[in-house]
């Protein structure tokens, strides 16, 4: 077995290229308007807005990682490069009891995770891909990448985090999607998940 087999979780292929998906058209860039919000339930009771230039002059750190679509390619050795969630989350903090998020983009799309997978070493809000900044159709400015998670959790052209203290399913999530979503088990729908693992 050679190494990126290895890497491959169960039931995923290597496919030629780098295919690139989303639902719906690529959002226009505005960095007047453009800002990153922090909502929901902050330790302070009030809602936390970056602008661009803000948002930009954080610090930055790399991850470099293997992503995994539910619809079975996985895109292996990416280097991302952007703001850690634990940097945003320092300047605004959750609430005590927050243990879920959801993760909100252009035009209303949106994904839902555990505070656990938003602060865990391999996430990250990515500017950068492989030394370059994002193309318009892989998120620019701003996308996560929860690389540990099924990609539709990487949320391209990100603009807000809302904390939450009750989980609630985004998207696909929505739509038939596993709620947590580990590749590794194999979570790519609903009808798999176990008590405790979706919202009542
Ligand atoms: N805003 C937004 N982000 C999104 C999606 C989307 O439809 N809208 N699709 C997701 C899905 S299903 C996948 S597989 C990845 C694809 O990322 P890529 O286009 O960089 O390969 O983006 C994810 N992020
Ligand atoms: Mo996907």
């Amino acid at each position: 077995m050679n190494d990126e087999e290895s890497r491959l979780p169960p039931g995923q292929y290597v496919p030629r290229g780098r295919p690139v998906i989303h639902y719906g058209r690529v959002p226009a860039f505005k960095p007047e308007s453009w800002d990153f919000q922090v909502f929901g339930a902050t330790a302070s009771g009030r809602t936390h807005r970056f602008t661009w230039p803000e948002f930009a002059n954080l610090p930055r750190t790399e991850v470099l990682a293997d992503f995994h679509c539910v619809t079975k390619f996985s895109i292996m050795g990416n280097e991302w490069r952007g703001v850690s969630p634990r940097t945003v989350m320092a300047a605004a903090p959750p609430a005590d009891g927050v243990r879920h998020v959801m993760i909100w983009a252009e035009y209303g799309y949106s994904a839902n995770i555990r505070v656990a997978d938003l602060t865990a070493r391999d996430t990250l809000f990515a500017m950068e891909l492989d030394d370059k900044p994002l193309t318009a159709e892989r998120g620019y400015p701003l996308r996560a990448v929860v690389p540990h998670l099924y990609a539709w959790k990487s949320v391209k052209w990100v603009r807000a985090i809302e904390y939450l203290l009750e989980d609630r399913r985004g998207f696909w999530e929505e739509r038939g999607y596993h709620n947590v979503a580990d590749p590794w088990r194999e979570q790519r729908y609903s009808y798999q998940e176990e008590p405790g693992e979706g919202p009542p």
